[in-house]
C-alpha cells in the first residue's frame, strides 16, 4: 500500500487530521489498534471548544453536534459553600463552550470518514515506523492475520500517550517536561438529570469535586482520589455522600442521584516533549502532551495541533516548500504551553494537596476569591476556558 500521510491512531487527533488534509486534497490512510465498537464507546472527554465546535460545522460534520450538544455561556466555581459565576458570555466576547462526549465526537468523524471510502484499518496490530529519516518513510503492521506495509511521504503519530510513535523516536532527540499529580479522579455517568444546568467546579476540604453532564438526562460527575484509589472501596452510596458533601452549600443545595452507569478513575499528569517532531514523523495530540483534564483542555489542544499539521502538509504538496512543516513543532508548543500553564493553574487552583501547609491554604482560596470577584482575573479564566484564538 502507498498514501501520502500515514495517521497512527484513530482518536480526535488522527480523525479530524484525515478529514482535514482530504479537504486539502491530501490522501492518508488511518491504522487503529482497537476495534470500531471500542473506539466509538470509550468514555472521556466531553467539553468541546469554541475553535473545535466551529471546526466540525466546516468540516461537516457537525449535524449531531448541533442538535444534541448543549452550549454553555459559563461556568460555576464553588467555594466557602457559595457559588459564583464566570460569564463567558459576557466576558470572554460572545464565545461559550459545547458539552457534547468525545466519543460522540469520533462517530461522526469515522461515518464521514467511511461515507467518503478512506479507510481506517481497525485492529491493525505490530504497528512499527520505519526511516523516519528518510523521504520515504514507511509503517509495517499486521492487519487480520496478515503482515504489510504502507509506504508514505510522512507519518502522523496521533496514537495517544501509550501509543508507538513517540517511542519510535531515537533516544537523546526529545526532552520530556512532566509532573504528577499526588491525586486522581473518580468518575461517574449516572441516570440523574444534572442538578446545574452549567459545569460546577467546587474546591472543598475533603477534595475537589467536579458536576458536568452529558444530556439532559444523565450527569457526568467527578471527585478528587487518591491517584491509585480502589474502586471496591466505592460502592454507590458512598460515591453519592461524598459527592453531596463536597458540593454542599450554605442554602441546603442537593445534588440528583440515580443509578451509576459507569465508574472510573483516572491518573493526572502534565507532560510535554520537545520537539514534536523528528524526520517525517510528526507527533500530534496526547503522543506529544497531556494536560490534567481539570481546564478540559486535551482534545481541543489535540485539534488543535492537528489544524497546523494539515495546513503544513497542504502548503508542502502546494508548494513543495517545507517551510511551514519546518515551524511545525515550535508552533504547536506555544499554545501547547499556554494550555500547560491553565491546566495547571485551574488544577492547583481547585484541589487539596497532601502536603499543602496552612499558608498554601490561604492563598488559595484567596486565588479563588480573586479569580471569581476580579473581573480581569475572570475575564482571564474565560478566555483561557473558551479557548484561546487559533
Ligand atoms: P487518543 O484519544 O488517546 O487516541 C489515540 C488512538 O490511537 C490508538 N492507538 C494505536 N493505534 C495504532 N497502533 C498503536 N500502537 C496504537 N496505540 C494507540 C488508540 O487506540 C486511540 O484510538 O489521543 P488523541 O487523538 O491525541 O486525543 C486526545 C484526547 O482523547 C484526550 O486528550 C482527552 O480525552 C482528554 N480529556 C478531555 N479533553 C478535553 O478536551 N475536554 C474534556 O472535557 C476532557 N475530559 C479527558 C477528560 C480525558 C479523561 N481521561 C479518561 C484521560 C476526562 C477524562 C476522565
Ligand atoms: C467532562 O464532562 O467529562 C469534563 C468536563 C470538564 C472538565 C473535565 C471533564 O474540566
Amino acid at each position: 500500500m502507498r498514501t501520502q500521510v500515514a495517521i497512527i491512531g484513530a482518536g480526535p487527533a488522527g480523525l479530524f487530521l484525515s478529514l482535514l488534509l482530504q479537504r486539502l486534497g491530501v490522501e492518508s490512510v488511518i491504522l487503529e489498534l482497537h476495534n470500531r465498537q471500542y473506539v466509538e464507546e470509550r468514555v472521556r472527554a466531553g467539553l468541546l471548544e469554541h475553535n473545535t465546535v466551529q471546526l466540525m460545522h466546516e468540516l461537516g460534520v457537525g449535524d449531531r453536534l448541533r442538535r444534541q450538544g448543549l452550549e454553555h455561556g459559563g461556568i460555576e466555581i464553588r467555594f466557602n459553600g457559595r457559588g459564583h459565576r464566570i460569564d463567558f458570555r459576557e466576558l470572554a466576547a460572545g464565545k461559550c463552550v459545547t458539552i457534547y462526549a468525545q466519543h460522540e465526537v469520533i462517530k461522526d468523524l469515522v461515518a464521514a470518514q467511511l461515507a467518503s471510502n478512506r479507510p481506517i484499518l481497525f485492529e491493525t496490530t505490530h504497528v512499527a515506523l520505519h526511516t523516519l529519516e528518510s523521504d520515504q518513510p514507511h509503517v509495517t503492521f499486521t492487519h487480520n492475520g496478515v503482515s504489510d506495509r504502507l509506504d508514505c511521504d510522512f507519518i502522523a503519530g496521533c496514537d495517544g500517550f501509550h501509543g508507538i510513535s513517540r517511542s519510535s523516536v531515537p533516544k537523546g532527540i526529545l526532552t520530556t517536561y512532566d509532573r504528577d499529580y499526588p491525586f486522581g479522579w473518580l468518575g461517574i455517568l449516572a441516570q440523574a438529570p444534572p442538578a446545574s444546568p452549567e459545569l460546577v467546579y467546587a474546591h472543598h476540604d475533603r477534595g475537589f469535586a467536579l458536576l458536568s453532564m452529558r444530556s439532559p438526562e444523565i450527569s457526568r460527575l467527578y471527585l478528587q482520589c487518591a491517584p491509585d484509589e480502589n474502586l471496591d472501596l466505592w460502592p454507590d452510596d458512598r460515591i453519592w455522600h461524598e459527592l453531596q458533601k463536597r458540593f454542599a452549600t450554605l442554602d441546603g443545595w442537593q445534588l440528583t442521584e440515580g443509578p451509576i452507569l459507569q465508574k472510573g478513575v483516572t491518573g493526572m499528569r502534565s507532560f510535554v516533549v520537545e520537539p514534536m517532531q523528528f524526520g517525517r514523523l510528526f507527533l500530534a495530540g496526547d503522543a506529544a502532551h497531556i494536560v490534567p483534564p481539570t481546564g478540559a483542555k486535551g482534545l481541543n489542544l489535540a485539534v488543535a495541533d492537528v489544524r497546523v499539521l494539515a495546513e503544513a502538509l497542504g502548503s508542502f504538496y502546494a508548494t513543495g516548500s517545507s517551510a511551514l512543516l519546518a515551524q511545525y513543532s515550535a508552533t504547536c508548543l506555544r499554545r501547547v504551553w499556554k494550555v500547560q500553564r491553565f491546566s495547571w493553574w485551574m488544577t492547583q487552583l481547585l484541589h487539596r494537596f497532601p502536603d499543602e501547609s496552612p499558608f498554601d491554604h490561604r492563598r488559595q482560596l484567596a486565588d479563588l476569591d480573586y479569580v471569581t470577584s476580579s473581573r480581569p482575573a475572570s475575564e482571564s479564566l474565560a478566555e483561557n476556558y473558551v479557548g484561546l484564538p487559533m
